[in-house]
């Protein structure tokens, strides 16, 4: 059997589970959020990391199906969180290029709020700047179509891919990740520390929300804190875990 037909079946093999990494205010410590990460618990490999089998999934078309399941997953669970008082907590989640160009996601995401009982504003949707320099207007209108319905939009890994800064201004944008590869060097490199300031800098300027990624020490924390970073997620906080493990944690990581 191949990866790619065994793929196809492991979300009604139950294969397939969302873990959750928290987000985290670096005002106050308290979590507000999280982001669902896709794990396959293969029967004879063991744990296939998604950076083995979202490549052939995108390749195969075969991401369109899988993402679904993880919005319909993402979203039940951003509901029961919510409304056991977990509130507020927004759950962010990954998509690919391919779901915009293949479907009308728009629509797709209106129904699974709709059948989840979730509500928009709980779940954050977070795309590369690669899918936006594609852009055929497809996007263009999905994207505003999501925002209008008060779901938010993150481009994740920021600063990684073509850096056409003009698309920040012409796509509804409210949050910006910065990718971990610089974070870990603002502690250590003069220029690391530069250009995440001026990062910061672009975000406040558009009145967008940053958060850093692969935060993994204090240090890294507190410059966060010290130039204007709202947010933050990483391994000096929690590694991504299953969802009743996040449900138990403390609300609070100050
Ligand atoms: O935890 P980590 O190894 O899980 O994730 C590696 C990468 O896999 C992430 O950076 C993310 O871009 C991608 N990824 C994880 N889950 C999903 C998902 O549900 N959909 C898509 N399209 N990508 C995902
Ligand atoms: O979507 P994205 O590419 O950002 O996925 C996040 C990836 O980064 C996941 O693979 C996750 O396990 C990993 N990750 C999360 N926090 C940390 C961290 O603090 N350090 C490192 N090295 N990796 C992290
Ligand atoms: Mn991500
Ligand atoms: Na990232």
């Amino acid at each position: 059997l191949t990866l790619e037909s065994e793929l196809r079946r492991a979300a009604e093999r139950m294969e397939l589970e969302l873990h959750y990494q928290p987000k985290v205010s670096l005002d106050d410590g308290a979590m507000v959020g999280s982001e669902a990460l896709l794990r396959w618990c293969h029967p004879r490999l063991g744990m296939v990391p998604p950076t083995q089998f979202i490549q052939i999934a995108e390749d195969t078309g075969l991401i369109v199906d899988l993402g679904q399941w993880v919005l319909r997953e993402a979203c039940r669970t951003a509901a029961k969180w919510n409304a056991a008082g977990m509130a507020p907590h927004k759950v962010a989640i990954n998509l690919s290029a391919r779901q915009f160009q293949s479907q009308n996601l728009a629509g797709v995401v209106a129904d699974i709020l709709n059948d989840t009982a979730c509500r928009p504003e709980w779940i954050e949707l977070e795309i590369t700047e690669s899918l936006l320099l594609d852009d055929n207007g497809k996007t263009l209108d999905a994207l505003s179509e999501l925002r209008s319905m008060g779901v938010s939009i993150a481009i994740d890994d920021f600063g990684t891919g073509y850096s056409a800064l003009s698309y920040l201004a012409r796509f509804p944008i409210d949050t910006l990740k910065i990718d971990r590869s610089f974070i870990q060097s603002v502690i250590t490199d003069h220029y690391g520390a530069e250009l995440v300031k001026a990062i910061l800098s672009i975000a406040r300027s558009l009145g967008q929300q940053v958060v850093a990624e692969g935060v993994e020490t204090i240090e890294q924390a507190a410059f966060l804190a010290a130039h204007g970073c709202q947010l933050a997620q990483g391994f000096l906080y929690s590694k991504p875990m299953p969802e009743a493990e996040i449900a138990a944690l403390p609300r609070n990581f100050s």
